[in-house]
């Protein structure tokens, strides 16, 4: 049976075995199991000929730390290409930020190629010649592109088809609807418990009124008036109706009375 929607992920990396974050655990753990994506992994020490296996030089100009060779990443990349890789992606800071409408881009790809950089990064020749994109998790350093790389897969992955289980679905979640996600609370409902000079919280009463519609509401407010609070950038990209509107206006009329 033609399953329709699986995608095909290539990670070029020193560290091969760090993926195993996103093969062996979790959501993408188990679509990798049912077959809704897959992941090659290239490690270009395997495309080095020297005796040292060497994948990384000193950079010209000076300078502390050592910059990744083009030539091992290129045959490496060669390889992929051979297999059908598809755009080659470079995680690095200099890219655009990753975001949902990304994701989404990505998630619309039969397949992707995923250039992790370690050390000071890649040869920029290499750049030049083979990197389609770059793409950034956030304006911050990390020690290789395998973590970012394991971001984007992870995100994308959760919006294969069939990758979220149960009544779960992607497109109910934060960032789908342009908004932060509302409060969740579990049991018990009242919480901490028996513990005298603590003083307990409750579940807000109307998730245990069992009305749907109020339910759904409050949600909306909440999802509203913590992205007016906390993001007001991702408010200033949405357009809000008339109903959304009042929630809105009712979240912030409340912030107002109880000095919040
Ligand atoms: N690095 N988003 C430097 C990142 C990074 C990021 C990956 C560190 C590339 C050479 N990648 N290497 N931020 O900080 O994607």
């Amino acid at each position: 049976m033609g399953s329709g929607l699986v995608i095909r992920f290539h990670a070029v990396t020193l560290f091969p075995e760090m993926f195993a974050a996103v093969t062996h655990s979790g959501i993408s753990g188990r679509a990798l199991e049912a077959g809704l994506w897959s992941l090659g992994l290239w490690n270009p020490r395997d495309f080095t000929s020297d005796r040292y296996r060497t994948v990384d030089d000193r950079p010209y100009g000076g300078g502390p730390g050592m910059v990744m060779l083009a030539g091992p990443l290129d045959r490496a990349l060669d390889a992929v290409k051979e297999a059908g890789g598809g755009k080659v992606i470079y995680l690095s800071p200099q890219g655009r930020k990753l975001d949902h409408a990304k994701v989404m881009e990505l998630a619309g790809r039969e397949a992707t190629t995923l250039l992790c950089g370690r050390y000071e990064g890649v040869d920029e020749r290499l750049i030049r010649r083979r990197v389609d994109e770059e793409l950034s998790l956030g304006d911050y350093v990390l020690s290789g592109g395998e973590l970012a790389a394991m971001a984007v897969i992870d995100a994308v992955v959760r919006q294969i088809p069939g990758a979220l289980g149960g009544e779960q679905s992607a497109v109910e979640e934060s960032f789908v609807q342009g908004l932060l996600d509302c409060p969740q609370y579990t049991r018990p409902e009242v919480w901490p418990e028996g513990e005298g000079e603590k003083v307990p919280a409750h579940v807000p009463g109307v998730l245990m009124s069992g009305h749907h519609e109020n339910i759904r509401r409050w949600r909306l407010k909440q999802a509203l008036g913590r992205t007016w609070l906390r993001r007001p950038d991702l408010l200033a990209a949405r357009k809000l109706n008339d109903d959304e509107q009042s929630l809105l206006e009712e979240f912030q009329r409340e912030c107002k009375e109880n000095g919040t």
